[in-house]
């Protein structure tokens, strides 16, 4: 380490540092503040208290130095700021007339030192460049502890998160929204969607975000399709499913012995750009794989923001399903009236069926049908539950 010597013959090592003298005698001001400046420290002088506390709060310092007795409030009052401001910034306390009370303020208040004047200059220097060390190594070490104690917390938070997650997983259940064909008044299929019984995880987006965040995303996708693999067995439904775009990654997926590739030709696998498809890169090999398994592909939420035209073209889905921001209100609003009809018209030229989401009214129902929306799905129909509910249809078939 770069050495000096000192007047008295004390070792001590170089230090760069901002110092704040106060001191109102003004001709100790200035030796001392010449003193400590050849020492290699950059030297703040105020000559009385209010000005030595608006440099304490607007200067980053390594010392302050500080006589007692000073105009305004005192070298005590300061010591008592900057024990506030920064519980490591060293304080050298100095006076002419020492008092039992003032020591005492002194050891309370953190003072490093308590000097009778004069002091010495090589006793000032050596004194303040070893405080201005022992500060900063006290300032590193107070950095690290609550570094490491904010890991600490986030490593807690994390495990109390993973074992909310898991609850969330022990308690995952299927509900299932019937999907009708309104011509014929009958159930063309079901959409599966997660449902968990664990009170802190109960909407889905947040289930997958916890997923996403703990970085169990594959395993939730997994477990989802083990259930709904589960739950087809013993009924003869076609079954819709969500896959979040993360899951095409997973190799399970394309595992023919798995589970739900077993039932692949009575599964939909619908696909959002919630979560951009983009970031899949071999995404129409991934595709023509789960296709040549037998599934078929779902572009859901079209019209949302989320799933554009690129997605469309992407993907070439078996299936479109229309937003339910499409559907919502959309006897009354002839936008979307012809909106639906060129993609109902669009569809029809690729041979793609489409599935209209959130019908909630008969109104809806009604307007969707004539512009050539035949599949519907929504609460008006029916709510998904976990037992394949029964849809209600509200109006009869000619004849029927
Ligand atoms: O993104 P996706 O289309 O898979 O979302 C389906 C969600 O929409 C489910 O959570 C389901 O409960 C909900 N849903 C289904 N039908 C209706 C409906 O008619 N109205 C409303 N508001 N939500 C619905
Ligand atoms: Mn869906």
């Amino acid at each position: 380490m770069n050495q000096e010597i000192q007047g008295g013959g004390a070792c001590v090592p170089c230090v760069r540092g901002r110092v704040l003298l106060v001191e109102d005698d003004a001709a100790v001001a200035k030796v001392y503040g010449r003193i400590l400046r050849q020492a290699g420290l950059t030297v703040h002088v105020a000559s009385e208290g209010a000005t030595a506390l608006r440099i304490l709060e607007t200067e980053q310092l390594d010392l302050v130095v500080s006589d007692i007795a000073i105009p305004g409030p005192d070298g005590i009052a300061l010591l008592r700021a900057a024990r506030e401001q920064d519980p490591d910034l060293p304080v050298m306390l100095m006076t002419g007339g020492p008092d039992l009370q003032s020591a005492i303020h002194a050891v309370e208040y953190g003072a490093s030192r308590y000097f009778l004047k004069p002091v010495e200059p090589h006793v000032l220097v050596a004194t303040a460049k070893d405080v201005v060390l022992r500060g900063r190594d006290a300032r590193t070490k107070r950095r690290a502890f609550e570094s490491y104690l904010a890991a600490n917390r986030q490593a807690e938070e994390r495990d109390a998160l993973e074992i909310t997650f898991d609850h969330a997983l022990c308690g995952l259940f299927m509900a299932y929204q019937p999907i009708v064909k309104w011509s014929s008044r009958e159930v063309f299929a079901y959409e599966a969607l997660v449902r968990t019984e664990a009170k802190e995880l109960r909407r889905p987006d947040e289930l997958i975000a916890v997923a996403e965040k703990l970085g169990r995303l594959f395993e939730l996708g997994r477990l989802i399709r083990n259930h709904v693999a589960a739950g087809m067995t013993n009924q003869p439904w076609t079954v819709f499913m969500n896959l979040h775009p993360r899951d095409l990654l997973d190799e399970e997926l394309y595992d023919p012995g798995a589970p739900l590739s077993r039932v692949a030709s009575r599964v939909v696998l619908e696909l959002t750009e919630r979560a951009s498809l983009g970031s899949v890169l071999d995404l129409q090999d991934r595709l023509l794989r789960l296709r040549e398994l037998g599934f078929r592909l779902a572009l859901d939420d079209l019209g949302a923001g989320y799933a554009g035209l690129t997605s469309f073209a992407q993907t070439r889905p078996d299936i479109v399903k229309l937003d339910m921001s499409l559907t919502r209100g959309v006897d009354a609003d002839p936008t979307r009236q012809r909106l639906i009809r060129a993609m109902c018209g669009l569809c029809e030229e690729f041979g793609m069926d489409v599935v209209s989401e959130g019908v909630e009214t008969a109104a809806e129902r009604d307007t969707l049908a004539r512009l050539g929306c035949d599949r519907m799905q929504g609460y008006f129909f029916a709510k998904p539950a976990p037992d394949f509910p029964v849809a209600k249809y509200d109006a009869p078939l000619d004849g029927g």
